[in-house]
């Protein structure tokens, strides 16, 4: 629980008289919550759903929820852009949506996929497209460290991470050997040394297509990747396939979710079993096996292979019903839960019994310490602060709160009622999440449904919908519906991270990694990049270099010939925050952002003689419009 009296609250410079009372605010915001709701709820009675509420405890309840015009929202919500390929950031409660993180995707406005500086992250002949499932925040003992965020991308099999202080991506890999990294999830503990990724789809090895009918020779692995050096740092074989993943609260163990133990290449071929698994992954052992050099290599990659098939002494698996899809980890740190997805229940694992079931003290099933109905189509868990589970329902289009130390009891045929509510949500729930539910911290305040259906919510845009992400009050005894969210395709997952814990760089410091690459090529050139302004040919290359102070360029023009490869490399020298530059080359498909105190560089052929406008589309100043130049590009 976050103790917002000191080291959590917002750190803002309370000198400023317009900050402090955004601390005030959020003060009253945060402390003042849960009393007056569970008030209100107290007052109506238990068990009575949003919708019903009368018309003043209704606005009395969304009004504690409103965030003003000039005000700041308590959370910070890092949203997945599903295949869009980005990343969203948005604030809670007030679900506005703050920013954009370009990862796998072209953007238009910042110039990533297009600046130098972006390529070299991407790589220079990387697909330009991506999926997105699950975003999580580096940890440390359990708790948001705000330094990174890491993301998958399913579509091209590749993890990416992104800088908290400056929100933007600065490493990008590609898993080898493998196909569709679907699930991911963080070390929680000590910290987040490894990033786990699912490889989702079993495939042949080699893939040299000679075994392609072989469809039983098929297989996938589980991945660690350091999330320092973002590198695998070892690989292991599962039986089945790998869903959905999360972790422990020790570091020791990391468990996925299989909904093809089948190994079927067809739709009902993976629904052919009444159960799959649970394979759990006992990192010391693999770091261990990797250490004693206990794995072999694939061709085309030296990262370490292990054995982690059924027999092997570095995983568990343990049967579970139909189908799997999420597995959550209570705050707690005592439960995983397991979501049936075909099957109407979840299944509760204990967790501190793994050790005894790796030293083959007990059988995989005795880890499980319940296995009780929910309602149809169960995908993902969330968490509050109270030791209840909120899971949404697919197919029945809701969430069910229930308590997980009741539905023990339950399974252990004690007559006690788990299911504590059912909330409808429209339509067609994937992943919820609470404020800070994956972590120690969690606190019962928020939970967010992220719906895969709009159908009638919203204004109709054609046939395309967006989805719609709901946000529901968690803080009292019932749940409430209290924001409709519609989203661009698609937000699959998101965490709820408290703003103290995310400290952002007002503008860039001139040694930014990000842009170290050019600055070296500067530096060879001679260019001194706050002072001067410079054109440098090296045979057929230009190197065009300009500092911008709003609202001129250092370069109004600058000449080059026909076929030459141009680089404009910009650093903008302003230092007042949220004075952007842009530089846009008209006619050429060449575009950046440039920040206060960023370096930013494109190349491209001037293959078009004549003159050519560029300006800088980031609106800057009264006189934006002008700030402009032209290449003047001559005849070879
Ligand atoms: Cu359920 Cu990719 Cu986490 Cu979509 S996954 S919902
Ligand atoms: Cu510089 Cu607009
Ligand atoms: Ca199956």
């Amino acid at each position: 629980m976050i103790d917002p009296k000191d080291k959590n609250l917002p750190a803002i410079d309370v000198a400023d008289p317009q900050a402090s009372e955004h601390v005030k605010v959020s003060r009253r915001l945060f402390l003042g919550g849960s009393a007056a709701l569970m008030g209100a709820a107290g007052a109506i009675g238990a068990g009575v759903g949003a919708g019903l509420l009368p018309a003043t405890a209704q606005a009395s309840s969304n009004s504690k929820h409103s965030v003003g015009p000039g005000e700041l929202d308590e959370y910070y919500g890092f949203w997945s852009g599903g295949h869009s390929g980005e990343m969203r950031i948005l604030g809670i409660p007030s679900m506005r949506e703050l920013m954009r993180i370009p990862v796998f995707n072209v953007d238009s406005a910042t110039g990533w996929g297009i600046t130098n500086e972006s390529r070299e992250v991407l790589g220079e002949n990387a697909p330009l497209n991506g999926d997105c499932h699950h975003p999580h925040m580096s940890m440390t003992d359990g708790r948001y460290d705000g330094k990174y965020l890491f993301i998958n991308d399913k579509a091209n099999s590749r993890v990416a991470r992104i800088r908290c202080d400056i929100m933007k991506t600065d490493k990008i890999i590609t898993v080898p050997n493998v196909q569709a990294i679907h699930g991911l999830r963080v070390q929680k503990a000590p910290f987040t040394k490894y990033v786990f990724a699912n490889a989702e789809f079993r495939m042949p090895h080699p893939n040299n297509g000679l075994k392609m009918d072989d469809i039983a020779s098929y297989y996938t692995m589980f991945n660690g990747i350091d999330a320092e050096k973002m590198e695998v740092s070892w690989q292991i074989i599962v039986d089945g396939n790998l869903d959905n993943t999360d972790a422990d609260y020790t570091g020791k163990y990391a468990f996925s979710t299989c909904y093809n133990a089948e190994g079927a290449v067809d739709l009902e071929g993976t629904m052919r079993s009444e159960r799959d698994h649970l394979v759990i992954f006992n990192i010391e052992l693999i770091e261990a096996a990797v250490k004693a050099g206990d794995f072999t290599t694939l061709p085309g990659s030296d990262v370490p292979v292990l054995n982690g098939r059924k027999g092997s002494k570095l995983t568990r698996y343990v049967p579970v019903p139909k189908n799997p899809h999420g597995i959550n980890t209570a705050p707690g740190g005592k439960y995983a839960i397991a979501n049936g997805k075909l099957s109407p229940t979840v299944t509760v694992f204990q967790l501190d019994k793994f050790d005894d079931l790796f030293a083959d003290k007990i059988k995989p099933r005795d880890t499980v310490v319940a296995e009780v109905e929910l309602g149809l189509g169960p995908l993902h868990t969330a968490f509050d602060n109270r030791g209840n589970a909120y899971t949404t329902l697919f197919i029945d289009s809701q969430i069910c709160k229930w308590n997980v130390d009741k539905a023990i009891q339950a399974y252990s045929g004690k007559p006690v009622d788990y299911i504590l509510q059912k909330l409808d949500v429209h339509y067609q729930p994937g992943h919820n999440h609470t404020t800070m539910g994956e972590t120690r911290d969690a606190d019962g305040q928020y939970l967010v449904s992220l719906q895969k259906f709009s159908k009638d919510r919203f204004l109709q845009c054609g046939p395309l919908h967006p989805e719609n992400d709901q946000l529901i009050d968690i803080s009292g005894d019932t749940m409430k519906l209290i924001h409709d969210g519609p989203t661009y395709a698609e937000p699959h997952d998101c965490i709820m991270v408290h703003r103290s814990l995310v400290k952002t760089r007002k503008i860039y410091d001139r040694k930014d990694p990000s842009f170290a690459s050019t600055v070296a090529m500067a530096k060879r050139d001679g260019v001194d990049l706050n002072s001067q302004n410079k054109v440098i040919r090296d045979g057929n290359k230009v190197r065009v270099y300009m500092m911008s102070v709003a609202p001129v360029f250092g370069l109004t023009e600058f000449k080059v010939k026909q076929g030459d490869e141009v680089t404009v490399v910009i650093t903008n020298l302003d230092q007042i925050e949220d004075v952007t530059h842009g530089f846009c080359m008209v006619n050429h498909g060449v575009q950046m952002e440039i920040s206060p105190q960023q370096t930013a560089s494109v190349t491209f052929i001037a293959d078009k003689v004549g003159v050519h406008w560029y300006y800088c589309n980031w609106f800057c100043h009264a006189l934006h419009m002008e700030m402009r130049g032209r290449m003047l590009v001559e005849p070879k």
